[in-house]
């Protein structure tokens, strides 16, 4: 295996600050095959809802989608997502699930969920080149940190900037990610982020992780991981993820897979309720 590639300190103090970070071509040399991954997925999953195709009247999402590939999988092997896993949470950093998506138009301001013990991130990969009215993913700097009024007024405003600031979405303040294919981009769950302008087949992936989870607050990941019922999973991971992992991606495996055991039962439930997985 490869040796990591470490963050350097000022990255880590740059995501510390603005809650995100940029890097582009990291993936260049691997991104015809990750494309070529990414949609034998859809292939095989069809459109990842009742198998139909992806028809672009609504965003297609499957969950967990870098699991359903050994390829895609061993991502989490890759030295560089390590280098930015290990520089941001910690050696023993957990995988928390990814998601696979063709999005259709807008996605509003928005945080992924709100943490502040535990640091939760997200990588993104952007399979076609993006700019700012065209779907780039859109960040407000600094928008994680809680506890500061700056904070505390997006996460009560931005989801209704018309009503409340008197501008439309894509006129908040914010910094356009723009991408090309093999550029990866990084942010902090608590980060408002949206995208503006996207068309009906915007392609991207996700890869979720977060530190891991002290004993007394294993009631928290159960939490977090039940939040996956709403995608019908019997397991937190696929099986070609768990299968696959050999003893270094199992160290950022193993946390989960103990404490998944409450999923299928709620998954259960939720098959029962919905007339689909979510679509995100
Ligand atoms: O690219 C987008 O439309 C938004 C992505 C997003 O909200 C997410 O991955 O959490």
């Amino acid at each position: 295996m490869d040796d990591i590639r470490p963050l350097a300190e000022q990255q880590v103090r740059f995501f510390e600050t603005f809650g995100y970070l940029q890097f582009p071509g990291l993936f260049a040399d691997r991104m015809d095959e990750i494309s070529r991954e990414f949609e034998a997925v859809w292939e095989a999953r069809g459109g990842g809802h009742a198998g139909s195709r992806h028809d672009g009247t609504a965003r297609s999402c499957i969950v967990p989608f870098i699991d359903q590939r050994e390829r895609l999988a061993a991502l989490l092997d890759d030295p560089r997502i390590r280098g930015i896993a290990q520089g941001l949470l910690g050696d023993d950093f957990n995988y928390m699930g990814s998601d696979g998506n063709y999005y259709v138009g807008d996605t509003g301001w928005h945080s992924d969920g709100w943490h502040t013990g535990i640091r939760h991130i997200k990588l993104a990969f952007y399979l076609d080149p993006l700019t700012r009215d065209t779907g780039a993913l859109r960040v407000i700097p600094g928008s994680h940190l809680p506890g500061d009024r700056f904070s505390d007024a997006l996460r009560e405003q931005a989801g209704r900037s018309g009503e409340q600031w008197g501008v439309a979405g894509p006129d908040v303040p914010a910094v356009a990610l723009e991408t090309r294919p093999g550029d990866l981009v990084c942010f902090h769950h608590n980060t408002k982020h949206a995208a503006f302008g996207g068309g009906t087949q915007r392609r991207m992936f996700t890869i979720n992780l977060c530190g891991r989870y002290p004993e007394d607050q294993i009631q928290d990941l159960r939490d977090y991981i039940a939040g996956h019922a709403r995608f019908w999973l019997d397991r937190n991971y696929g099986e070609t993820m768990m299968r696959t992992a050999g003893p270094e991606r199992m160290r950022h495996l193993e946390q989960v897979m103990a404490n998944d055991g409450h999923l299928a039962e709620l998954s259960r439930r939720a098959r029962a309720t919905m007339a689909e997985p979510s679509r995100g």
